[in-house]
């Protein structure tokens, strides 16, 4: 979603780590140029007054300038103030009380029976019991949606008979919550098609009967400004306690989601980055700040890596780096698993430096490679996977034909990987520095 606004500022900031002494001048320009990409972005124009207003008074009120270091000074003040804007509120998921109750609400289709699914399973992850709760008495579709939901994550939901107030849906589900020792209540509301009257009473209603401790507003980061209005509004209605920013995989320019927490003084408490139940991050300010920046998210990274990854498998095979007995057979288990983690452009964009080759990561998988590597490494025998040595021209075409592939693609994989072993071997053998040296100095 951040991309070309990432890619602009990365740019900008750029060209002030790439000199020596700064001007005040040079952080004027920069900040022109900080301020068209925010706008452009769609990031809201008071939000940004106020932001580069404060990255400057604090660039050139130091006396940070005069140090040789003064252009990175300067991008960690634009970093800092990024976290700071992104960090309104009380961030803290509470999940308090017996049951805990947490209401969703929002506007029609921005994403509240995705996250109540998704954010139960987040909360299976902590340890806790929870019950879903179809509060949508308009729609019978809507509770079948959340029905096919819970069956899919092995978690209850209560449906209770239609035309039943949504206010003594609420109380029915906390009491079925109680008899089935569930400790957290998910109330998956109905939408509105707007922010209207009747909508906030109701969200009033459920507030009064079963007082949520959290109270959870869900906005389609696609929607732009529309999104900040949306918040703003239900804000001033209802006691909204945070928010779960969706549909971040999309490609809106991303500027609305930056406001809407600045402009409402709402915390965000979650971001929703796909459809499928497992796409929810807690939000981390700081992470988010790197990555727009081009930090990388290293964090998030290895959270998901740790998800994804096997903790045996891993140590074995650390150990197969360590002493450089790393194969192809192991390649082929380690694409698997990346594969697993979700796009690899999304994955190699968390990482410090390498946000500018994501796009390029993400084509080459577009473009079938990983997938073809996969299946030249497939079209091996188990011998030839232990040791590419072996591996005469006749071999080499034998499984070309197989993979479905030519002659110079399996070659070329040959030699990646034999690249790849002499590097660990230069890294097993206490030159990591060298090592990495090459790596990076490689890359182009
Ligand atoms: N790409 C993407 N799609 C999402 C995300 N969250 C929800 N969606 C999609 O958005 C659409 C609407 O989601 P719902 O969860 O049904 O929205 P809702 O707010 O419950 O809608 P109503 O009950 O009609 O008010 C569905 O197609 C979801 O798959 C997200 O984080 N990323
Ligand atoms: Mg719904």
């Amino acid at each position: 979603m951040f991309d070309t606004l990432s890619e602009r500022l990365r740019t900008t900031l750029g060209n002030l780590t790439g000199r020596g002494r700064i001007s005040e001048a040079d952080v004027d320009a920069a900040m022109r140029e900080v301020r068209l990409a925010l706008l452009e972005a769609d990031v809201n124009f008071k939000v940004v007054k106020d932001f580069v207003a404060r990255v400057r008074e604090k660039a050139v009120g130091q006396d940070i300038l005069a140090s040789l270091t003064a252009g990175q000074a300067v991008v960690k003040i634009v970093h800092d103030e990024l976290v700071e804007l992104l960090s309104k509120g009380d961030r803290v998921f509470h999940l308090s009380g017996n049951p805990a109750v947490v209401a969703m609400v929002g506007l029609q289709g921005s994403g509240k029976t995705t996250s109540t699914a998704k954010l139960a399973r987040h909360v299976v992850k902590l340890g806790r019991r929870p019950l879903l709760v179809a509060a949508d008495p308009y729609r019978p579709a809507a509770a079948d949606q959340l029905e096919t939901l819970g069956r899919q994550l092995d978690i209850p939901v209560y449906r209770a008979p239609q035309g039943t107030p949504v206010p003594e849906i609420a109380r029915q589900g906390v009491e079925a919550a109680k008899r089935q020792t569930r400790d957290v209540v998910i109330l998956d509301t109905a939408g509105r098609l707007t922010v209207d009257q009747e909508l906030m009473q109701e969200i009033a209603a459920v507030n009064t009967a079963v007082k949520p401790i959290e109270t959870l507003l869900v906005v389609d980061a696609m929607t732009g400004q529309e999104a900040v209005a949306v918040a703003q509004a239900f804000v001033e209605a209802v006691p909204v306690t945070g928010l779960i920013l969706t549909k971040i995989d999309g490609d809106a320019r991303g500027g609305a989601a930056l406001s809407i927490s600045a402009v409402t003084g709402l915390p965000v408490k979650f971001l929703g980055t796909g459809e499928k139940t497992d796409a929810l991050e807690p939000f981390h300010p700081d992470r988010l700040a790197g990555r727009i920046l081009g930090m990388g998210d290293i964090l998030t990274l290895v959270e998901r890596a740790q998800e994804t990854f096997d903790v045996k498998q891993a140590q074995q095979m650390e150990e197969k780096l360590r002493t450089a007995s790393f194969t192809l057979e192991d390649m082929l288990d380690q694409l698997q698993q990346v594969q697993k983690m979700g796009p690899i452009g999304q994955i190699m964009s968390m990482i410090p430096g390498m946000g500018g080759m994501a796009n390029e990561a993400q084509a080459a998988v577009d473009r079938g490679e990983l997938k073809r590597t996969e299946a030249i490494i497939r079209a091996m025998t188990p011998a030839e996977r232990r040791d590419p040595t072996i591996l005469t021209g006749s071999r080499r075409r034998r499984i070309a034909a197989g993979a479905g592939t030519t002659l110079p693609e399996v070659n070329r994989l040959v030699k990646q990987f034999s690249e790849m072993q002499k590097l660990m071997k230069q890294l097993s053998g206490g030159g990591r520095r060298a090592a990495l040296a090459g790596l990076t100095g490689g890359r182009h």
